[in-house]
């Protein structure tokens, strides 16, 4: 089943889009409102980065402003609509997925001004394919990632996105090809530093999930598949470490981070986490 575009109309009640999203759909909201002011149009006109890193971004409490171009003045600008986005992104959480409200914990918020196309730098960073996240250096565990996105684009440019497969039919493809765990390499490179904790089997296999997707050109070109375009204004929420996504296009787009615990989906035999032991047959190691 590829994953459903599930579109949220003012009005209806929303005892249940928690299942939805946890089964695989993206949640849509076509007009929730987060207006710029004058002065902060400028950001959606020409890109305010760097230009180092595909994004630019706050994180932590201090929400230090990281991979910003302009004067000090304007950086301040870039900062204050991350942390308002931050906001924005915890009340609709708090307002549509409310279970989980006490339980997400917000990571970072970033600002994307560049054309998806710019940003592949190599197969691994090229988020053009199609893949499900997974961070090298900071292990998730027992955490899920859920994301929120918006489209501010000004000039009504889309960012387009195609959505795959369902997570398990695409790991039961991919799991065989898989290297094993090695809980001996996992704490190595932690003791290194090379990642911030220790990486459970979960962590391993996504990493190599997310590899081996986007280097098989085949299953790229053939695999089940929908285009989705999210217009200018247009919000959505997914698990984007269960979601098959890749972006095609579009510039000008705000992303808010979070972590959601297994232990707090309403279904969570529906994560990745526990898809994985299943067609393992097994628990994963931690
Ligand atoms: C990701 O962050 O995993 C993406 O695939 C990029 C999404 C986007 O920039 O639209």
């Amino acid at each position: 089943m590829i994953s459903p575009i599930r579109r949220i109309v003012a009005g209806e009640t929303h005892g249940s889009l928690a299942r939805e999203l946890e089964a695989g759909a993206v949640l849509l909201f076509p007009d929730l409102p987060f207006p710029f002011s004058a002065f902060e149009r400028r950001f959606t006109e020409r890109p305010f980065a760097d230009g180092k890193a595909k994004n630019v971004n706050i994180r932590g409490a201090a929400a230090a402003l990281r991979g910003a171009a302009g004067t000090p003045e304007e950086q301040e600008a870039l900062r204050q609509i991350l942390i308002r986005y931050r906001t924005f992104a915890r009340d609709l959480i708090g307002t549509y997925l409310p279970d989980y409200a006490d339980r997400v914990s917000l990571a970072g918020t970033s600002y994307r001004p560049f054309d998806v196309d710019r940003r592949k730098l190599s197969w691994r960073r090229d988020d053009t394919r199609l893949h499900v996240d997974a961070f090298p250096s900071n292990p998730i565990g027992e955490k899920r990632i859920l994301r929120v996105f918006r489209n501010i684009n000004p000039a009504g440019e889309p960012r387009r996105w195609r959505v795959g497969e369902d997570f398990g039919s695409m790991a039961e493809k991919f799991l065989p090809r898989l290297p094993g765990y090695s809980p001996l390499s996992a704490r190595l490179l932690s003791a290194l530093r090379i990642t911030k904790a220790r990486r459970s089997e979960y962590d391993h296999l996504m990493l190599h999930l997310h590899d081996a997707l986007k280097q098989d050109a085949a299953y790229q070109a053939s695999a089940p598949q929908a285009d989705v375009e999210f217009r200018p204004g247009e919000t959505w929420v997914t698990f984007s470490d269960l979601v098959m996504h890749g972006a095609m296009g579009g510039r000008y787009m705000l992303e808010q981070t979070a972590y959601l615990p297994v232990a707090a989906q309403a279904d969570p035999a529906l994560s990745p986490q526990r898809i994985l032991a299943a067609k393992l047959g097994r628990a994963l190691r931690t």
